[in-house]
């Protein structure tokens, strides 16, 4: 039995320690869960909206509980973790009018009548990454569960308390045992067998691009159906003719938001050539400006980084010599601090402007004219995320139709909206989640004909 200690970010000290499942009990629990889908799947459509509502309602009522345990495992500020327990409890809500929505189609054909139904997969096995642990357990949660799988999750070795607190609030909410399930434990653990077992009928991946290969090669020896949800190195471009006091001021938001540990980061800054030294004076204080601290703390905008670990990785982004154009604040002391750096001018051949650095590092490269920018843009193996900032409508529409990436907004931030279809182009992802359609991707289509002669 392995214990795993688990460390508040902010502080460096210990929360609590949970026992690792092994891949005997991961086994297990994927066969019971296997048992529960027989039962599951029965539960009748409206009854199943109901459990989920009832699911809701609980995260509801323990929203403020989730906000302050997510704070203390992943360090994130608590007004944005009330938000992720809010988006939980949306995710559900949403997908729980599902179940009683699911309709098939009925086709022409002659000699009879021909329906479609959209069958429940089975088991669904949900590998969540330690940057959003309770939006983007949700995701996959939601309309798994709303489409009549059931649902065994691994939440990231280092942030498993609140997908933990979630199981146990469902079972409160009366969903039937083992129709949800969390193992904590090691991704080449858990998540492998999640991936090896034969009754896992899909996989839901969220993380590194690299596991993410290895993931997809581990579904291919049974056809497992896959969403990857992969990395991003995405732009936010700014025309002369954008509203630059505004671009300036949500800029950074937009990449040190959740510490910049997050795969729709506008990492890469690219700015007009003709108006880049107002947008430099005017990003500055934007920057500067950002309230870094103590995650529990109202009012606090960024918090520390998951691990000592991570934070040499986002320092080696930014060695000796580094053409660091300003730099918000961080605090001293205990807890796993980088404060926001802009990095300008950036070769384009840099490792900061190539990689996904994961943290708040953003470069800022200018470009000439909106050819330009489209291919900076794109030039990239990743297409996860963007934004484009233009007072010209045909501009927006043409560049948003030009660059190669899953979700653009035009003159704002947006990115994952529960309401509609999130994922990745390229080496960003496989699938889309979230939106009417992610039923789709929880269900495979059966063509019934009956013979009326
Ligand atoms: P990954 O190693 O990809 O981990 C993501 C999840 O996959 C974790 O739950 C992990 O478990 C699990 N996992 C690891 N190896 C596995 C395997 N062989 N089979 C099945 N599951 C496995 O990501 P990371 O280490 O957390 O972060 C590394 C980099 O990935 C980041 O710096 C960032 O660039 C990127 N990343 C992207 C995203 C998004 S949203 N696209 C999210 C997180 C990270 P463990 O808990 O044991 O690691």
């Amino acid at each position: 039995m392995t214990q795993y200690t688990v460390i508040n970010p902010a502080t460096e000290q210990p929360v609590t320690t949970v026992t690792h499942a092994s891949a005997e009990e991961t086994a297990a629990a994927i066969e019971r869960s296997a048992r529960a889908y027989e039962s599951w799947r029965a539960v009748a459509p409206g009854d199943r909206g109901r459990l989920l509502r009832a699911f809701a309602a609980e995260v509801d009522a323990h929203a403020d509980e989730l906000a302050a345990l997510e704070t203390q495992n992943s360090g994130h500020p608590l007004g944005a973790a009330s938000w992720e327990a809010g988006q939980v409890r949306d995710v559900l809500t949403y997908y729980s009018a599902a179940p009683e929505r699911m309709t098939g189609r009925q086709i022409p054909v002659p000699g009879g009548l021909d329906v479609t139904f959209a069958e429940p997969l089975g088991v669904v096995g949900l590998i969540v990454p330690w940057n959003f642990p309770m939006p983007i357990l949700s995701w996959g949660l939601g309309p798994a569960l709303a489409a009549g799988n059931t649902v065994v999750a691994k939440p990231a070795e280092m942030t498993p308390l609140t997908a933990m607190r979630i199981a146990e609030l469902a079972l409160d909410a009366g969903l039937p045992e083992y129709v949800f399930q969390v193992l904590p434990g090691k991704g080449s653990v858990v998540g492998q067998q999640l991936v090896d077992h034969p009754a896992v009928r899909k996989i839901v991946f969220t993380g590194s691009t690299e596991v993410g290969q290895q993931i997809m090669a581990g579904c291919a020896r049974h056809i497992k159906r896959v969403t990857l949800e992969l990395g991003g190195k995405s732009a936010n471009i700014v025309f002369a003719d954008a509203d630059i006091e505004k671009a300036a001021a949500t800029a950074p938001y937009a990449v040190f938001d959740n510490a910049g540990q997050d795969c729709c980061a506008r990492s890469r800054i690219l700015v007009q050539a003709s108006i880049i030294d107002r947008f430099m004076e005017l990003l500055e204080p934007a920057v500067q400006g950002i309230r870094v601290g103590d995650p529990a703390a109202a009012g606090t905008e960024m918090g520390p980084l998951i691990s000592a670990a991570h934070r040499e990785h986002v320092a080696s982004y930014v060695p000796e010599g580094a053409p660091v154009a300003f730099r918000g604040s961080a605090p001293d002391g205990p807890g796993f601090w980088y404060p926001p750096t802009v990095l300008a001018p950036v070769r384009t051949a840099d490792r900061a402007y190539t990689e996904e650095i994961f943290g708040p590092v953003v470069t800022v490269t200018p470009f000439a004219d909106e050819a330009d920018a489209v291919a900076l843009a794109n030039d990239t193996p990743y297409g996860l995320s963007g934004s484009i900032w233009t007072g010209n409508v045909g501009r927006a529409i043409r560049v948003a139709r030009g660059v190669e990436t899953g979700n653009l907004s035009v003159n704002s931030h947006s990115s994952v909206r529960y309401w509609t279809p999130f994922g990745g182009f390229k080496q960003s992802g496989l699938g889309r989640e979230l939106g009417p359609d992610a039923l789709d991707a929880f269900t495979d289509t059966k063509n019934v004909f009956i013979a009326t002669d």
